[in-house]
């Protein structure tokens, strides 16, 4: 608690945020409070990050895709997020349309973490994203996008692969980057 700064935050923690995420001493601070308040424990467990999510979503079943994220997320694989996860994770996600964000979404999708992305698991991240979109939503949506298989078979479409080939994370980018419509199938747009 304290008035100090940067109070609490192991200095090599702090040091490589800095680094990493190009975030302020201030901003990180401010967050490691937070967080503290938030997580007395220090960590993030998947049953905690599941309960945020469903409220975020309250309208849809989040639960399969907030088991990839947090698996995205917890890059040491210890079963939690600590705060430098949860940091670098914050900082991925919210930089936008870029390659950063970009390959986040190429971990989001690497299930098995082997360097590559295979048909299906496009498959299985096609249906936690579609489990995103509210029902009433689910059925406005363009015929060839309206069932998981649809999306996967249409997104898996822009690798230009064959069903058992893989696709490496350039790969993977360049696709997504030059098609509006494969950076639509990888998210959800609450608008
Ligand atoms: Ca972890
Ligand atoms: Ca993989």
């Amino acid at each position: 608690m304290g008035n100090a700064h940067s109070e609490g935050i192991p200095r090599e923690i702090l040091d490589d945020l800095k680094l990493t995420t190009r975030f302020s001493v201030s901003e990180i601070t401010q967050w490691y409070e937070n967080f503290q308040k938030q997580c007395p424990t220090g960590r993030i467990t998947l049953q905690q990050f599941e309960e945020i999510y469903a409220k975020f979503f309250p309208e849809s079943d989040a639960k399969a895709y907030a088991k990839h994220v947090f698996r995205s997320f917890d890059t040491n694989d210890d079963g939690t997020l600590d705060f430098k996860e949860y940091i670098v994770a914050l900082h991925m996600t919210s930089s936008g349309k870029s390659s950063l964000k970009l390959e986040w979404v190429f971990s989001l999708f690497d299930v098995d973490k082997n360097g590559y992305v295979t048909k299906p698991e496009v498959t299985e991240l096609s249906l936690a994203i579609f489990n995103l979109i509210p029902r009433e939503k689910q059925a406005n949506l363009p015929s060839d996008e309206s069932t998981p298989e649809k999306r996967a078979e249409k997104l898996w479409g822009f690798f230009d692969k064959k069903d058992n080939e893989r696709v490496a994370e350039g790969e993977f980018i360049q696709a997504i980057q030059s098609n509006d419509a494969a950076l639509r199938l990888i998210q959800y747009d609450h608008k």
